[in-house]
C-alpha cells in the first residue's frame, strides 16, 4: 500500500513519441529546449533520462531549502534512474505537418519535468518545445560560455559550462519588479524558441551545442506554421500569457494553474488570442482569480475549469513518482488519482487546441470538459469571490 512503483504515464495518442535536447548559441542569448515529437517507430530503443544531471538536484535542493548533499542523496535514491516514456533521439515521423506547442515551466522547475503533459501532446500529433528559462527562476540550467582567456590563445575548446541556479529573493528586494523582469525574459525565450523551430522547419541549418545524434534537417516542412500555441504551468502560465501579448504568431494559450503575480495590468488588453485556464482545487485564491478575470472581454474567448481534488503539483511529473503517502505529505498529490487529474487536463487542452487551431482530429469528444462538465471537473473556479463592486456613477 502506497509503495506501488510509479511511472510517468505513456502518451495515449496514436503516435510514438521521440525526445531530444537542443541548445543554440553561446551565452544566455541562445535557446535551450527539450523537444517532444511524433516519431518513427523502431528508430530508437533508448528511453529518455528524466532529470539529466546532479546539478538539477542541487538546484531543486536550493529551491526547497534543503542541503545540496542531502538533496542529491535523496533525489538520486528515489528518482535517479527514472526515465520518461519517449524514445531518445528517435527519427521524426515524416510526411505530416504537426502543430507546435511552446511549453514554459514553473518557478524552481526546469524543461524536463512536465513530460507527462508534453508526451501526451506529442502522442496526439504535436511537436512540443519545452524551453528551459535562464532568468534565475529555474532550479538549475546552464549554457556554454566563451572563455576569452583561452580564445586569445586560439584554443580549440574555448567553451565551458556555466550553471545558473534558482535565485532566492532577498528580504529587501522588490519581488514584484524581479518577477516582472523575469516574465519579460521568459516570454522572449519562448519567442526565440519559436523562431528556432521555424528555422528548422524552413530547412535552415541548426547548430546544436549539445553533442547529440539528432538530425535537425528532418524537421524541415514538419511544422504547421499557422498552428502554434503556448502553454505553461504557474509562472510558466504567466509566461504563456505574456508571450501571447507580445507575439500574434501564437494563436492560443493554455494556462495550467496560472500565477498572475508577475503580470502587469497593461498587457491584458493586448491579449487577443483565446485562453484556457485549467486550475487545481488547492492552489488558487480570490485575488489571483480576479487578476485572471481582468483578461475577460466580450469579444475574446476565455475558458476556466477546475479539477476537483487536484493540487498545484498535479501538473508536473513528481506527482506520478511519489507513493500515495509521500505524495500527500509533500503535497505532490491531492485527493484525486494523479493519472485521472492529468487526463482531464490533457483532454481539455486537446479539445481547446482543436477548436482554436482548427485541427481535423477527434479531440472535440472532450468538448464537455471545456464547459466544466464531467466527472471531477467544475466550470470556472471553486474560489469564493468578493461580491461585485457597485457600478460606478458616470
Ligand atoms: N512552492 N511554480 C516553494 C514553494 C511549493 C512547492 C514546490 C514545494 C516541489 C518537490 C515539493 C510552488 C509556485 C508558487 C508560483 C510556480 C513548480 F520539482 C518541481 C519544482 C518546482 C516541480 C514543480 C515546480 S512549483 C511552483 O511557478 C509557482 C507560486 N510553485 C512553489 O513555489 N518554496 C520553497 C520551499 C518557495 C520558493 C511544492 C513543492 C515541491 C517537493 C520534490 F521533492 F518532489 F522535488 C518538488
Amino acid at each position: 500500500m502506497g509503495n506501488k512503483i510509479q511511472r510517468i504515464p505513456e502518451g495515449k495518442g496514436p503516435y510514438s513519441v521521440g525526445c531530444t535536447d537542443l541548445m543554440t548559441g553561446h551565452g544566455i542569448q541562445g535557446s535551450f529546449l527539450r523537444l517532444y515529437y511524433p516519431s518513427q517507430t523502431g528508430t530508437s530503443t533508448e528511453e529518455t533520462t528524466w532529470i539529466p544531471t546532479k546539478e538539477y538536484y542541487h538546484g531543486l535542493s536550493d529551491f526547497l531549502n534543503i542541503f545540496r548533499t542531502l538533496g542529491e542523496f535523496f533525489f538520486t535514491y528515489y528518482v535517479g534512474s527514472v526515465t520518461c516514456p519517449a524514445k531518445w533521439n528517435a527519427t521524426v515521423k515524416p510526411g505530416e505537418r504537426y502543430p507546435l506547442i511552446i511549453f514554459s515551466h514553473g518557478l524552481g522547475a526546469f524543461r524536463t519535468i512536465y513530460s507527462a503533459v508534453c508526451i501526451e501532446m506529442a502522442s496526439r500529433g504535436f511537436v512540443v518545445a519545452a524551453v528551459e528559462h535562464r532568468d534565475q527562476s529555474s532550479a538549475a540550467t546552464y549554457y556554454y560560455k566563451e572563455n576569452p582567456a583561452l580564445e586569445v590563445k586560439g584554443q580549440a575548446s574555448a567553451l565551458h559550462t556555466e550553471w545558473i541556479y534558482y535565485r532566492k529573493l532577498k528580504a529587501d528586494e522588490d519581488d514584484a519588479s524581479v518577477r516582472r523582469q523575469q516574465v519579460h525574459q521568459r516570454a522572449d525565450e519562448c519567442i526565440r524558441a519559436l523562431d528556432l523551430m521555424l528555422d528548422a522547419n524552413s530547412g535552415k541549418q541548426i547548430v546544436n551545442m549539445l553533442p547529440l545524434n539528432f538530425n535537425w534537417t528532418l524537421l524541415k516542412d514538419c511544422i504547421d506554421i499557422q498552428r502554434i500555441a503556448v502553454m505553461g504551468h504557474s509562472f510558466g502560465a504567466a509566461t504563456a500569457i505574456k508571450t501571447l501579448s507580445n507575439d500574434v504568431r501564437f494563436k492560443c494559450g493554455i494556462a495550467l494553474d496560472a500565477w498572475m503575480y508577475p503580470l502587469c495590468d497593461d498587457i491584458y488588453p493586448r491579449v487577443h488570442q483565446p485562453l484556457l485556464f485549467i486550475n487545481s482545487e488547492k492552489f488558487q485564491w480570490a485575488l489571483n482569480i480576479l487578476e485572471i478575470q481582468k483578461l475577460n472581454s466580450m469579444d475574446r474567448e476565455r475558458k476556466m475549469i477546475t479539477i476537483k481534488g487536484s493540487v498545484h503539483q498535479s501538473f508536473p511529473d513528481f506527482t506520478f513518482l511519489a507513493g500515495n503517502l509521500v505524495g500527500k505529505i509533500f503535497r505532490l498529490q491531492g485527493e484525486i488519482d494523479p493519472n485521472i487529474a492529468i487526463d482531464i487536463s490533457n483532454k481539455a487542452s486537446l479539445a481547446f487546441l482543436q477548436k482554436h487551431l482548427g485541427l481535423k482530429k477527434d479531440f472535440d469528444e472532450w468538448d464537455h470538459l471545456l464547459d466544466g462538465r464531467g466527472l471531477n471537473v467544475i466550470p470556472g473556479t471553486n474560489i469564493d469571490l468578493p461580491p461585485m463592486p457597485p457600478p460606478s456613477k458616470h
